[in-house]
């Protein structure tokens, strides 16, 4: 006996922008992932001004998805997957954003994906943002920084509600929505909040109320499920990263307190369905005035989620010094690297621990069922003459992790939901947008310039995980 709940929800997990490809298929409009080109570890990518000629551009073609999804999911059954995780790309629905009514195209293109899935058994799990909105709001809107984003953003999850009610009962409104915690650098602000910063402007605070704007956007659709369907669930969807003290002088301590709260405030939002004092005390240091209304209030307290959602990756480390009296979080300067794990070729820290960890740490402050949306070992895959990848690494990863995870609720007893590592196909990296950061089960023939034949083929893992699922985490 395993542990794990009856129907407990194993599967995979992608995002529509990082596998669909068709980017211009079926009325879709341009999305935010569409102007951004290929990088690299070390190499950020390019936010260009629209798409402009000349530049590669990964997300476009993806691995084709749109119009491979039928053999794809059929692997997915084949590995015994009772979930699939994806996203809709919020511009196959309304490609500018700003429209009335939506696109019967995409729509339909979900509905055949769905039953595709359904088909199977396999439960669709959906993300209603993921890194994917589309660029005219970013064009004619400022992206989050503007305040009618909700209504349009409301209004596209009302319409995806309604239509796949009967297909689809768990869904989650903005991925890792406290990525943008990092708001010093480019990515996350412009893949989180379509946010692109002017000179001179106060990156901080403009994050702070974008992402003040999609939780009340967040809430206001959480209200709008339970009107359409009272049996949908909502959760919200955040990257978990615990952070831990370097040492255990007291003020490392202090200062992993301080960056949890800078990096976590935002699960506190969709949960307890207002702000924790120790941000709004925070704003009132800064000197934020920020666009809060009673209403926004009033909609944060009515829509909370019904479930945590979260990734989980790494974990990060953090030491106080002398030049930060205040002990304040600055993602890019403050973590450090743990020198008790090892560390991915892309420099991500691999702390199994660190699983079991977050989810004793989400459980003790919120008492919500949990959901692993992600978790995963991006990796270099070597495909062998014999057409197999041996990506015993990933297996290691994994195992690993579930491992632990088995542990946060066998032995601290945490009410865990689901199970869906990373990218269960190869796709296009969210962060770098490589290809050969590889997190599947089954490899995709696609390298960093966009060459290959795009023939899947199943890994050695994808035999493991078959197995893991069929013995519902027994057999690691
Ligand atoms: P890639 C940063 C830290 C943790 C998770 O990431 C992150 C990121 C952003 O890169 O993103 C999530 O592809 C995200 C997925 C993404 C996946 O993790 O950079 O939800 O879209 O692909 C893995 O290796």
């Amino acid at each position: 006996m395993s542990g794990f709940k009856e129907g407990f929800l194993w599967g995979g997990a992608v995002a529509a922008h990082q596998l669909e490809g068709g980017w211009k298929e079926g009325g879709k409009g341009v999305s935010i992932a569409d102007v951004m080109t290929a990088g690299a570890h070390g190499m950020p990518r390019e936010i260009t001004d629209g798409v402009l000629p000349g530049k590669n551009y990964p997300n476009h073609e993806a691995i084709d998805f749109y119009h491979r999804y039928k053999d794809d999911i059929q692997l997915f059954a084949e590995m015994g997957f009772k979930c699939f995780r994806t996203s809709i790309a919020w511009a196959r629905i309304f490609p500018l954003g700003d429209e009335l009514e939506p696109n019967e195209a995409g729509l339909q293109f979900y509905d055949d994906l769905f039953d595709e899935c359904l088909k199977f058994g396999i439960e669709p799990v959906i993300t209603l943002s993921h890194f994917e909105m589309p660029y005219y709001l970013v064009t004619e809107y400022g992206g989050w920084r503007n305040r009618k984003l909700i209504d349009f953003f409301v209004r596209f999850a009302q319409v995806v509600f309604t239509r796949y009610q009967h297909k689809v009962k768990y869904w989650m409104t903005f991925n890792e929505i406290n990525n943008q915690a990092n708001f010093h650098e480019d990515f996350a602000p412009f893949t989180n909040s379509g946010l692109k910063y002017q000179p001179g402007e106060d990156r901080e605070r403009l994050m702070y109320q974008a992402a003040h704007y999609e939780l009340v956007a967040s809430a206001l659709a959480v209200k709008v499920a339970r009107e359409i369907n009272s049996s949908l669930r909502v959760g919200c969807m955040i990257a978990m990263c615990p952070i831990y003290p370097l040492s255990c002088a007291p003020n490392d301590m202090m200062m992993a307190m301080n960056a949890m709260h800078r990096r976590y405030w935002f699960t506190d939002v969709h949960v307890r369905g207002k702000y924790p004092p120790h941000l709004l005390n925070y704003f009132k240091r800064r000197g934020f005035a920020l666009d809060i209304t009673a209403d926004d209030c009033q909609a944060l307290g009515q829509g909370r989620v019904d479930y945590i959602g979260f990734s989980y990756y790494m974990s990060f480390a953090t030491k106080a010094t002398d030049d930060n009296p205040q002990l304040d979080y600055h993602e890019t300067k403050s973590l450090v690297s743990n020198p008790y794990v090892q560390k991915s070729q892309w420099g991500w820290q691999i702390d199994p621990v660190g699983l079991r960890y977050s989810l004793n740490w989400f459980w003790d402050h919120y008492q919500l069922p949990m959901f692993i949306v992600e978790n995963g070992f991006g990796a270099i895959d070597v495909l062998e003459n014999d057409g197999m990848v041996n990506d015993q690494y990933r297996i290691d990863y994994l195992s690993a992790h579930i491992a632990e995870m088995k542990k946060a609720v066998v032995e601290d007893g945490v009410d865990l939901m689901g199970y869906t590592p990373w990218g269960c196909i190869d796709l296009v990296s969210a962060g770098t947008g490589e290809m050969k950061k590889r997190y599947g089960f089954i490899y995709v023939d696609k390298d960093n310039e966009g060459n290959g034949s795009l023939a899947r083929s199943p890994k050695k893992s994808f035999t493991w995980f078959q197995n893991v699922i069929a013995s519902n985490g027994d057999t690691l």
